[in-house]
Protein backbone atom coordinates (compact mmCIF):
# COMPACT_ATOMS: atom_id res chain seq x y z
CA UNK A 1 0.00 0.00 0.00
CA UNK A 2 1.59 3.44 -1.23
CA UNK A 3 0.48 5.95 1.01
CA UNK A 4 1.62 8.73 -0.65
CA UNK A 5 -0.05 7.55 -3.94
CA UNK A 6 -3.28 7.33 -1.94
CA UNK A 7 -3.27 10.67 -0.73
CA UNK A 8 -2.51 12.05 -4.20
CA UNK A 9 -5.21 10.51 -5.55
CA UNK A 10 -7.46 11.79 -3.02
CA UNK A 11 -6.04 15.47 -3.79
CA UNK A 12 -4.48 16.13 0.22
CA UNK A 13 -1.41 18.02 0.32
CA UNK A 14 0.55 18.95 3.16
CA UNK A 15 -1.10 21.90 3.77
CA UNK A 16 -4.82 22.23 2.72
CA UNK A 17 -7.99 24.68 2.73
CA UNK A 18 -10.15 23.43 5.19
CA UNK A 19 -12.83 25.62 3.26
CA UNK A 20 -15.06 25.00 0.21
CA UNK A 21 -18.08 26.21 -1.43
CA UNK A 22 -17.86 23.01 -4.04
CA UNK A 23 -15.04 22.72 -6.21
CA UNK A 24 -13.94 25.83 -5.20
CA UNK A 25 -11.36 26.40 -2.08
CA UNK A 26 -11.21 29.14 -0.07
CA UNK A 27 -8.58 30.97 1.72
CA UNK A 28 -9.28 31.09 5.25
CA UNK A 29 -7.80 32.60 8.21
CA UNK A 30 -8.83 29.86 11.28
CA UNK A 31 -6.27 28.05 13.17
CA UNK A 32 -4.29 25.31 11.44
CA UNK A 33 -5.19 22.03 12.49
CA UNK A 34 -2.90 18.91 12.02
CA UNK A 35 -4.09 15.56 11.30
CA UNK A 36 -2.30 13.14 12.93
CA UNK A 37 -2.23 9.03 12.12
CA UNK A 38 -3.45 6.76 15.25
CA UNK A 39 -1.21 4.41 13.19
CA UNK A 40 1.92 5.41 13.87
CA UNK A 41 1.57 8.86 14.86
CA UNK A 42 2.94 10.76 11.50
CA UNK A 43 1.73 13.53 10.52
CA UNK A 44 -0.33 12.89 7.16
CA UNK A 45 -1.34 16.99 6.49
CA UNK A 46 -2.38 20.00 8.21
CA UNK A 47 -6.08 21.77 7.32
CA UNK A 48 -6.45 25.69 7.94
CA UNK A 49 -9.55 25.91 9.60
CA UNK A 50 -12.64 28.33 8.74
CA UNK A 51 -12.30 31.74 9.59
CA UNK A 52 -15.69 33.92 10.97
CA UNK A 53 -14.76 35.49 7.10
CA UNK A 54 -14.79 32.22 5.25
CA UNK A 55 -18.00 31.16 6.94
CA UNK A 56 -20.14 33.96 6.01
CA UNK A 57 -18.61 33.18 2.63
CA UNK A 58 -19.66 29.77 2.83
CA UNK A 59 -23.08 30.43 4.57
CA UNK A 60 -23.79 33.34 1.69
CA UNK A 61 -23.10 31.32 -1.09
CA UNK A 62 -25.16 28.39 -0.11
CA UNK A 63 -28.61 30.73 0.45
CA UNK A 64 -27.72 31.49 -2.99
CA UNK A 65 -27.58 27.73 -4.26
CA UNK A 66 -30.23 26.72 -2.48
CA UNK A 67 -32.58 29.00 -4.50
CA UNK A 68 -31.67 27.40 -7.56
CA UNK A 69 -31.10 23.47 -6.85
CA UNK A 70 -34.66 23.73 -4.62
CA UNK A 71 -36.19 24.04 -8.05
CA UNK A 72 -34.15 21.20 -9.55
CA UNK A 73 -36.71 18.13 -9.99
CA UNK A 74 -35.66 15.55 -7.34
CA UNK A 75 -35.50 12.65 -9.34
CA UNK A 76 -32.78 14.96 -11.19
CA UNK A 77 -31.15 15.60 -7.82
CA UNK A 78 -31.12 11.79 -7.42
CA UNK A 79 -29.48 11.72 -10.98
CA UNK A 80 -26.50 13.44 -9.21
CA UNK A 81 -26.52 11.56 -5.52
CA UNK A 82 -26.18 8.43 -8.05
CA UNK A 83 -22.96 10.06 -10.01
CA UNK A 84 -21.87 10.44 -6.43
CA UNK A 85 -22.62 7.03 -5.87
CA UNK A 86 -20.25 5.83 -8.65
CA UNK A 87 -17.65 8.35 -7.87
CA UNK A 88 -17.21 6.60 -4.24
CA UNK A 89 -17.64 3.11 -6.03
CA UNK A 90 -14.03 4.49 -8.17
CA UNK A 91 -12.44 5.59 -5.08
CA UNK A 92 -13.64 3.42 -2.30
CA UNK A 93 -10.10 1.58 -1.97
CA UNK A 94 -8.01 4.93 -1.68
CA UNK A 95 -11.27 6.56 0.41
CA UNK A 96 -11.10 3.19 2.62
CA UNK A 97 -7.30 3.39 3.48
CA UNK A 98 -7.47 6.81 4.38
CA UNK A 99 -10.51 6.35 6.79
CA UNK A 100 -8.33 3.39 8.35
CA UNK A 101 -5.30 5.58 8.43
CA UNK A 102 -6.51 8.72 9.63
CA UNK A 103 -9.03 7.18 12.10
CA UNK A 104 -7.25 3.81 12.68
CA UNK A 105 -10.21 1.33 12.38
CA UNK A 106 -9.13 -1.84 10.61
CA UNK A 107 -8.77 -1.28 6.70
CA UNK A 108 -12.26 -3.78 6.01
CA UNK A 109 -13.91 -1.07 8.57
CA UNK A 110 -12.93 1.50 6.49
CA UNK A 111 -14.20 -0.31 3.39
CA UNK A 112 -17.19 -1.11 4.80
CA UNK A 113 -17.82 2.36 5.56
CA UNK A 114 -17.15 3.78 2.60
CA UNK A 115 -19.87 0.74 1.06
CA UNK A 116 -22.33 2.56 3.49
CA UNK A 117 -21.60 5.66 2.00
CA UNK A 118 -22.53 3.66 -1.79
CA UNK A 119 -25.24 2.24 -0.26
CA UNK A 120 -27.15 5.32 1.00
CA UNK A 121 -26.16 7.04 -2.45
CA UNK A 122 -28.17 4.04 -4.02
CA UNK A 123 -31.39 4.44 -1.32
CA UNK A 124 -31.53 8.13 -1.81
CA UNK A 125 -31.41 7.81 -5.87
CA UNK A 126 -34.88 5.54 -5.61
CA UNK A 127 -36.20 8.08 -2.59
CA UNK A 128 -35.74 11.19 -5.18
CA UNK A 129 -38.90 9.37 -6.56
CA UNK A 130 -40.76 8.99 -3.78
CA UNK A 131 -40.94 11.71 -1.58
CA UNK A 132 -44.64 11.17 -1.04
CA UNK A 133 -47.06 13.28 0.63
CA UNK A 134 -50.46 11.60 1.49
CA UNK A 135 -54.36 13.07 0.03
CA UNK A 136 -56.86 13.34 2.64
CA UNK A 137 -60.39 13.41 2.60
CA UNK A 138 -62.04 16.95 3.14
CA UNK A 139 -64.61 17.45 5.58
CA UNK A 140 -65.91 19.80 3.08
CA UNK A 141 -67.46 19.84 -0.53
CA UNK A 142 -65.72 19.83 -3.50
CA UNK A 143 -62.71 20.49 -1.78
CA UNK A 144 -59.02 18.91 -2.12
CA UNK A 145 -56.92 18.44 1.08
CA UNK A 146 -53.31 16.85 0.52
CA UNK A 147 -49.92 17.70 2.01
CA UNK A 148 -46.57 18.35 0.20
CA UNK A 149 -42.77 18.12 1.72
CA UNK A 150 -40.50 21.11 0.41
CA UNK A 151 -36.73 21.67 0.76
CA UNK A 152 -35.81 23.34 4.27
CA UNK A 153 -32.90 25.28 3.20
CA UNK A 154 -28.99 24.96 4.70
CA UNK A 155 -28.96 21.60 6.46
CA UNK A 156 -25.71 21.68 8.35
CA UNK A 157 -23.43 18.70 9.28
CA UNK A 158 -21.78 18.13 12.18
CA UNK A 159 -20.15 15.23 12.19
CA UNK A 160 -17.79 12.79 14.53
CA UNK A 161 -14.27 11.14 13.65
CA UNK A 162 -15.37 7.64 14.55
CA UNK A 163 -17.45 7.51 10.74
CA UNK A 164 -15.45 10.12 9.53
CA UNK A 165 -17.23 9.87 6.60
CA UNK A 166 -20.14 7.85 6.15
CA UNK A 167 -22.08 9.55 8.48
CA UNK A 168 -21.82 12.76 6.34
CA UNK A 169 -22.88 10.84 3.37
CA UNK A 170 -26.36 9.32 5.04
CA UNK A 171 -26.87 12.99 5.42
CA UNK A 172 -25.90 14.58 2.88
CA UNK A 173 -27.35 12.18 0.02
CA UNK A 174 -31.29 12.52 1.59
CA UNK A 175 -30.61 16.31 2.33
CA UNK A 176 -29.25 16.59 -1.57
CA UNK A 177 -31.99 14.67 -2.99
CA UNK A 178 -34.72 16.43 -0.54
CA UNK A 179 -33.45 19.61 -2.55
CA UNK A 180 -31.68 21.15 0.83
CA UNK A 181 -27.96 22.56 0.52
CA UNK A 182 -25.59 21.15 2.63
CA UNK A 183 -22.13 22.82 4.73
CA UNK A 184 -20.57 19.84 6.55
CA UNK A 185 -18.71 20.10 9.88
CA UNK A 186 -16.39 17.32 9.92
CA UNK A 187 -14.32 16.14 13.34
CA UNK A 188 -11.36 18.26 13.75
CA UNK A 189 -9.48 15.03 14.59
CA UNK A 190 -10.47 12.95 10.88
CA UNK A 191 -10.45 16.82 8.65
CA UNK A 192 -8.64 14.92 5.72
CA UNK A 193 -11.06 12.12 5.09
CA UNK A 194 -13.36 15.14 5.04
CA UNK A 195 -11.55 17.15 2.50
CA UNK A 196 -10.61 14.00 0.13
CA UNK A 197 -14.91 14.24 -0.08
CA UNK A 198 -15.50 16.91 -0.73
CA UNK A 199 -12.85 16.61 -3.70
CA UNK A 200 -14.29 13.55 -4.83
CA UNK A 201 -18.34 15.53 -5.07
CA UNK A 202 -16.55 18.33 -6.62
CA UNK A 203 -16.27 15.73 -9.39
CA UNK A 204 -19.15 15.24 -9.91
CA UNK A 205 -20.60 19.15 -8.96
CA UNK A 206 -18.38 20.26 -11.56
CA UNK A 207 -19.11 17.50 -14.47
CA UNK A 208 -22.68 18.75 -13.98
CA UNK A 209 -22.25 22.35 -13.82
CA UNK A 210 -23.68 23.17 -10.80
CA UNK A 211 -23.30 26.37 -8.48
CA UNK A 212 -21.18 27.02 -5.92
CA UNK A 213 -22.77 26.13 -2.61
CA UNK A 214 -24.73 22.74 -3.14
CA UNK A 215 -22.33 20.56 -1.21
CA UNK A 216 -19.98 22.93 1.67
CA UNK A 217 -17.53 22.04 4.04
CA UNK A 218 -16.55 23.88 6.61
CA UNK A 219 -13.69 22.95 9.72
CA UNK A 220 -12.96 23.90 13.24
CA UNK A 221 -15.09 23.71 16.17
CA UNK A 222 -15.24 27.53 15.92
CA UNK A 223 -17.59 27.11 13.29
CA UNK A 224 -19.89 25.15 15.45
CA UNK A 225 -21.42 27.91 17.99
CA UNK A 226 -21.88 30.00 15.08
CA UNK A 227 -23.91 27.66 13.21
CA UNK A 228 -26.03 26.88 16.47
CA UNK A 229 -26.95 30.85 16.32
CA UNK A 230 -27.13 31.33 12.68
CA UNK A 231 -30.45 31.43 11.66
CA UNK A 232 -30.03 31.10 8.54
CA UNK A 233 -29.67 27.29 9.17
CA UNK A 234 -33.24 25.44 9.82
CA UNK A 235 -31.97 22.09 10.85
CA UNK A 236 -28.39 20.79 12.20
CA UNK A 237 -27.57 17.18 11.94
CA UNK A 238 -25.28 16.77 15.00
CA UNK A 239 -23.46 13.51 15.60
CA UNK A 240 -21.48 13.24 19.05
CA UNK A 241 -21.27 13.64 22.53
CA UNK A 242 -24.40 13.88 25.23
CA UNK A 243 -22.68 16.77 26.45
CA UNK A 244 -22.12 18.54 22.79
CA UNK A 245 -25.93 17.38 21.99
CA UNK A 246 -27.54 19.00 24.82
CA UNK A 247 -25.53 22.17 24.34
CA UNK A 248 -26.38 22.05 20.10
CA UNK A 249 -30.09 21.02 20.91
CA UNK A 250 -31.05 24.00 23.39
CA UNK A 251 -28.98 26.49 21.78
CA UNK A 252 -30.77 25.68 18.16
CA UNK A 253 -34.06 25.17 19.86
CA UNK A 254 -33.57 28.34 21.35
CA UNK A 255 -34.00 29.99 17.75
CA UNK A 256 -36.58 26.73 17.40
CA UNK A 257 -34.44 25.43 14.45
CA UNK A 258 -34.81 21.91 14.34
CA UNK A 259 -31.89 19.03 14.91
CA UNK A 260 -31.45 15.63 14.33
CA UNK A 261 -29.39 13.78 17.17
CA UNK A 262 -27.14 11.25 17.00
CA UNK A 263 -25.62 11.06 21.23
CA UNK A 264 -24.25 8.44 23.03
CA UNK A 265 -24.93 5.18 23.48
CA UNK A 266 -24.65 2.19 25.84
CA UNK A 267 -25.41 -0.82 23.96
CA UNK A 268 -26.24 -4.31 25.73
CA UNK A 269 -26.14 -7.97 24.29
CA UNK A 270 -28.45 -9.95 26.23
CA UNK A 271 -27.18 -13.57 26.41
CA UNK A 272 -29.91 -15.76 27.39
CA UNK A 273 -29.09 -19.77 29.00
CA UNK A 274 -31.11 -20.58 25.43
CA UNK A 275 -28.62 -18.48 23.32
CA UNK A 276 -26.25 -20.21 20.67
CA UNK A 277 -23.19 -18.97 22.71
CA UNK A 278 -20.70 -20.20 19.83
CA UNK A 279 -22.71 -17.12 17.99
CA UNK A 280 -23.22 -15.26 20.64
CA UNK A 281 -19.17 -14.75 21.11
CA UNK A 282 -19.00 -13.37 17.53
CA UNK A 283 -21.36 -11.01 18.36
CA UNK A 284 -20.23 -9.83 21.12
CA UNK A 285 -16.68 -9.57 20.43
CA UNK A 286 -17.14 -8.30 17.17
CA UNK A 287 -19.50 -5.23 18.93
CA UNK A 288 -17.00 -4.48 21.88
CA UNK A 289 -14.09 -4.45 20.13
CA UNK A 290 -14.64 -3.36 16.78
CA UNK A 291 -13.26 -0.21 16.11
CA UNK A 292 -11.96 -0.25 19.26
CA UNK A 293 -15.12 0.12 20.95
CA UNK A 294 -15.69 3.44 18.88
CA UNK A 295 -18.70 3.20 17.49
CA UNK A 296 -21.69 4.56 19.12
CA UNK A 297 -23.36 1.20 18.35
CA UNK A 298 -20.36 -0.53 20.23
CA UNK A 299 -21.27 -3.50 22.74
CA UNK A 300 -20.49 -2.37 26.11
CA UNK A 301 -22.33 -3.94 28.32
CA UNK A 302 -22.90 -7.76 28.51
CA UNK A 303 -26.27 -9.11 30.18
CA UNK A 304 -25.18 -13.00 30.62
CA UNK A 305 -27.78 -15.34 32.12
CA UNK A 306 -26.59 -17.00 35.61
CA UNK A 307 -26.69 -20.30 34.05
CA UNK A 308 -24.50 -19.58 31.56
CA UNK A 309 -22.26 -17.08 32.89
CA UNK A 310 -19.02 -19.28 33.84
CA UNK A 311 -18.99 -21.17 30.11
CA UNK A 312 -20.13 -17.92 28.29
CA UNK A 313 -17.11 -15.87 29.96
CA UNK A 314 -14.88 -18.73 29.71
CA UNK A 315 -15.08 -18.47 26.18
CA UNK A 316 -15.44 -14.91 25.78
CA UNK A 317 -12.10 -14.54 27.58
CA UNK A 318 -10.16 -17.41 25.46
CA UNK A 319 -11.61 -15.48 22.28
CA UNK A 320 -10.14 -12.11 23.50
CA UNK A 321 -6.96 -14.08 23.96
CA UNK A 322 -6.65 -14.55 20.21
CA UNK A 323 -6.86 -11.19 19.25
CA UNK A 324 -4.39 -9.42 17.06
CA UNK A 325 -4.01 -5.90 17.92
CA UNK A 326 -1.56 -3.72 15.85
CA UNK A 327 -1.36 -1.49 12.51
CA UNK A 328 -5.31 -1.45 11.23
CA UNK A 329 -4.05 -1.71 7.44
CA UNK A 330 -2.49 -5.07 8.19
CA UNK A 331 -5.51 -7.36 7.31
CA UNK A 332 -4.31 -9.83 10.07
CA UNK A 333 -4.81 -7.64 12.74
CA UNK A 334 -8.63 -7.42 14.06
CA UNK A 335 -7.73 -4.74 16.58
CA UNK A 336 -6.35 -0.72 15.39
CA UNK A 337 -5.49 2.26 17.41
CA UNK A 338 -7.85 4.63 19.59
CA UNK A 339 -8.06 8.15 17.97
CA UNK A 340 -5.49 9.62 19.83
CA UNK A 341 -3.89 10.22 23.29
CA UNK A 342 -7.26 11.73 25.06
CA UNK A 343 -8.64 8.55 23.96
CA UNK A 344 -5.75 6.79 25.67
CA UNK A 345 -6.28 8.88 28.48
CA UNK A 346 -9.83 8.64 28.99
CA UNK A 347 -9.62 4.85 28.77
CA UNK A 348 -6.44 4.36 31.47
CA UNK A 349 -9.35 6.86 33.68
CA UNK A 350 -12.11 4.34 33.17
CA UNK A 351 -10.13 1.54 34.13
CA UNK A 352 -9.32 3.77 37.32
CA UNK A 353 -13.22 3.77 37.85
CA UNK A 354 -14.14 0.56 37.37
CA UNK A 355 -11.77 -0.49 40.10
CA UNK A 356 -12.73 2.37 42.48
CA UNK A 357 -15.94 1.10 41.81
CA UNK A 358 -15.34 -2.94 42.60
CA UNK A 359 -14.95 -3.86 39.15
CA UNK A 360 -13.08 -6.53 38.76
CA UNK A 361 -11.46 -7.35 35.44
CA UNK A 362 -11.57 -10.68 34.27
CA UNK A 363 -9.59 -9.41 31.00
CA UNK A 364 -6.64 -6.95 32.02
CA UNK A 365 -6.62 -3.69 30.43
CA UNK A 366 -2.91 -1.47 29.52
CA UNK A 367 -1.32 0.65 27.07
CA UNK A 368 1.25 -1.09 24.37
CA UNK A 369 4.53 0.07 23.99
CA UNK A 370 7.35 -1.00 21.51
CA UNK A 371 7.65 -1.72 17.94
CA UNK A 372 4.36 -0.81 16.16
CA UNK A 373 2.80 0.61 18.59
CA UNK A 374 5.10 4.32 18.66
CA UNK A 375 1.85 6.31 18.29
CA UNK A 376 0.94 5.60 21.98
CA UNK A 377 -2.41 4.71 20.87
CA UNK A 378 -2.84 1.23 21.12
CA UNK A 379 -5.15 -0.38 24.21
CA UNK A 380 -5.81 -3.86 25.36
CA UNK A 381 -9.61 -4.23 24.73
CA UNK A 382 -10.36 -5.53 28.70
CA UNK A 383 -13.31 -7.57 30.25
CA UNK A 384 -15.21 -6.44 33.70
CA UNK A 385 -17.45 -7.53 36.06
CA UNK A 386 -19.41 -5.01 37.13
CA UNK A 387 -23.08 -4.66 38.37
CA UNK A 388 -25.16 -2.00 36.24
CA UNK A 389 -25.92 0.45 38.62
CA UNK A 390 -22.02 1.91 39.03
CA UNK A 391 -21.50 5.42 37.88
CA UNK A 392 -18.54 4.24 35.60
CA UNK A 393 -21.07 1.79 33.83
CA UNK A 394 -24.33 4.04 33.42
CA UNK A 395 -21.93 6.58 31.27
CA UNK A 396 -20.47 5.87 27.49
CA UNK A 397 -16.69 5.21 27.35
CA UNK A 398 -15.47 5.57 23.83
CA UNK A 399 -12.92 2.89 24.51
CA UNK A 400 -12.69 -1.66 23.88
CA UNK A 401 -13.89 -2.06 27.77
CA UNK A 402 -16.63 -4.58 27.82
CA UNK A 403 -18.94 -5.09 31.20
CA UNK A 404 -20.30 -8.23 31.82
CA UNK A 405 -22.93 -8.80 34.68
CA UNK A 406 -25.51 -11.36 35.38
CA UNK A 407 -29.47 -11.78 35.68
CA UNK A 408 -31.99 -14.11 36.80
CA UNK A 409 -34.69 -14.32 34.68
CA UNK A 410 -35.90 -12.16 30.93
CA UNK A 411 -38.05 -9.01 33.15
CA UNK A 412 -34.73 -8.54 35.41
CA UNK A 413 -32.41 -8.65 32.10
CA UNK A 414 -34.60 -6.22 30.23
CA UNK A 415 -35.11 -3.90 33.31
CA UNK A 416 -30.93 -3.94 33.39
CA UNK A 417 -31.02 -3.26 29.81
CA UNK A 418 -32.86 -0.06 29.84
CA UNK A 419 -32.05 0.97 33.13
CA UNK A 420 -28.88 3.46 32.02
CA UNK A 421 -29.84 6.97 30.52
CA UNK A 422 -28.98 5.94 26.72
CA UNK A 423 -31.35 4.64 24.12
CA UNK A 424 -29.17 3.74 20.68
CA UNK A 425 -29.09 -0.50 20.05
CA UNK A 426 -30.25 -3.47 22.28
CA UNK A 427 -29.99 -6.86 21.54
CA UNK A 428 -31.06 -10.37 22.52
CA UNK A 429 -28.89 -13.75 21.91
CA UNK A 430 -31.84 -15.85 22.16
CA UNK A 431 -33.28 -19.18 20.68
CA UNK A 432 -36.55 -18.76 22.98
CA UNK A 433 -39.45 -17.14 20.85
CA UNK A 434 -41.44 -15.97 23.87
CA UNK A 435 -38.29 -13.85 25.00
CA UNK A 436 -37.31 -12.77 21.84
CA UNK A 437 -40.30 -11.22 21.27
CA UNK A 438 -41.12 -10.22 24.80
CA UNK A 439 -37.53 -8.11 24.26
CA UNK A 440 -38.95 -6.47 20.90
CA UNK A 441 -42.23 -5.74 22.74
CA UNK A 442 -43.78 -2.55 24.14
CA UNK A 443 -42.41 -4.47 27.52
CA UNK A 444 -39.08 -4.48 25.94
CA UNK A 445 -35.77 -2.65 24.85
CA UNK A 446 -35.79 0.77 24.90
CA UNK A 447 -33.79 1.47 21.99
CA UNK A 448 -33.82 2.83 18.69
CA UNK A 449 -32.33 -0.18 17.42
CA UNK A 450 -33.27 -3.96 19.31
CA UNK A 451 -31.69 -7.25 17.28
CA UNK A 452 -32.61 -10.81 18.00
CA UNK A 453 -29.50 -12.99 17.45
CA UNK A 454 -27.77 -9.73 15.81
CA UNK A 455 -24.77 -7.73 17.86
CA UNK A 456 -25.57 -4.48 18.53
CA UNK A 457 -23.55 -2.89 15.75
CA UNK A 458 -23.06 -2.98 12.50
CA UNK A 459 -26.64 -1.43 11.41
CA UNK A 460 -27.72 -1.09 7.78
CA UNK A 461 -28.46 2.08 6.00
CA UNK A 462 -32.05 0.52 5.18
CA UNK A 463 -33.62 1.02 8.43
CA UNK A 464 -34.10 4.39 10.55
CA UNK A 465 -30.76 4.84 12.44
CA UNK A 466 -30.84 6.52 15.86
CA UNK A 467 -32.10 6.02 19.28
CA UNK A 468 -34.10 7.97 22.29
CA UNK A 469 -33.42 8.96 25.44
CA UNK A 470 -29.61 10.65 25.84
CA UNK A 471 -28.78 9.22 22.90
CA UNK A 472 -30.96 12.36 21.52
CA UNK A 473 -33.84 10.56 19.40
CA UNK A 474 -32.95 11.43 16.00
CA UNK A 475 -32.98 9.46 13.01
CA UNK A 476 -30.96 9.36 9.99
CA UNK A 477 -30.18 6.96 7.14
CA UNK A 478 -33.08 4.39 6.20
CA UNK A 479 -36.99 3.86 6.38
CA UNK A 480 -38.86 7.09 6.39
CA UNK A 481 -36.04 9.72 8.10
CA UNK A 482 -36.18 11.84 4.54
CA UNK A 483 -39.04 13.83 6.39
CA UNK A 484 -36.49 15.08 9.36
CA UNK A 485 -35.02 16.98 6.38
CA UNK A 486 -37.99 18.58 4.26
CA UNK A 487 -41.12 20.70 6.17
CA UNK A 488 -44.55 19.55 5.62
CA UNK A 489 -46.83 21.70 4.10
CA UNK A 490 -50.73 21.00 4.59
CA UNK A 491 -52.96 22.18 1.12
CA UNK A 492 -56.61 22.56 1.18
CA UNK A 493 -57.96 23.91 -2.00
CA UNK A 494 -61.75 24.56 -2.62
CA UNK A 495 -63.08 23.94 -6.28
CA UNK A 496 -66.63 24.93 -5.36
CA UNK A 497 -68.17 28.17 -5.69
CA UNK A 498 -68.79 28.59 -1.84
CA UNK A 499 -66.85 28.99 1.15
CA UNK A 500 -67.76 26.90 3.36
CA UNK A 501 -66.26 27.12 6.89
CA UNK A 502 -64.19 24.05 8.44
CA UNK A 503 -66.25 22.62 11.68
CA UNK A 504 -69.21 23.64 10.88
CA UNK A 505 -69.13 27.75 11.32
CA UNK A 506 -71.46 29.81 10.17
CA UNK A 507 -70.00 32.95 9.78
CA UNK A 508 -72.73 35.10 7.90
CA UNK A 509 -73.00 38.80 7.31
C1 LIG B 1 -21.79 5.51 14.70
O1 LIG B 1 -21.12 4.83 15.46
O2 LIG B 1 -21.74 6.75 14.75
O3 LIG B 1 -24.27 0.46 13.29
C2 LIG B 1 -22.63 4.97 13.63
C3 LIG B 1 -23.11 0.69 12.96
C4 LIG B 1 -22.83 1.65 11.84
C5 LIG B 1 -23.08 3.05 12.22
C6 LIG B 1 -22.51 3.48 13.49
N1 LIG B 1 -23.60 1.31 10.69
O4 LIG B 1 -22.17 0.20 13.54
Amino acid sequence: MHLKDILTRLGIEANNSGTSTGTKWLPAQGSVVTSYSPVNGAVIGTVQTTDEHAYEAVMQQAQQAFLQWRNVPAPKRGDIVRQFGDALREYKADLGALVSYEMGKSLQEGLGEVQEMIDICDFAVGLSRQLYGLTMHSERPNHRMYEQWHPMGIVSIISAFNFPVAVWAWNTALALVCGNVCVWKPSSKTPLCAVACQHIMAKVLKANDLPEGISSLITGNPCGNLMNQDKRIPLISFTGSTRVGRLVAAAVAGRFGKTILELGGNNAIIISKDADLEMSVIGALFGAVGTAGQRCTSTRRLIIHKDVYNDFTARLVKAYGQLKIGDPLDENNHVGPVIDKDAVATYLSCIEKIKQQSGRFLVEGGVLNGLGFESGCYVKPCIAEVENHYEIVQEETFAPILYVMKYSDIEEAINMQNNVPQGLSSAIMTLNLREAEQFLSANGSDCGIANVNIGTSGAEIGGAFGGEKETGGGRESGSDAWKGYMRRQTNTINYSNTLPLAQGIKFDL
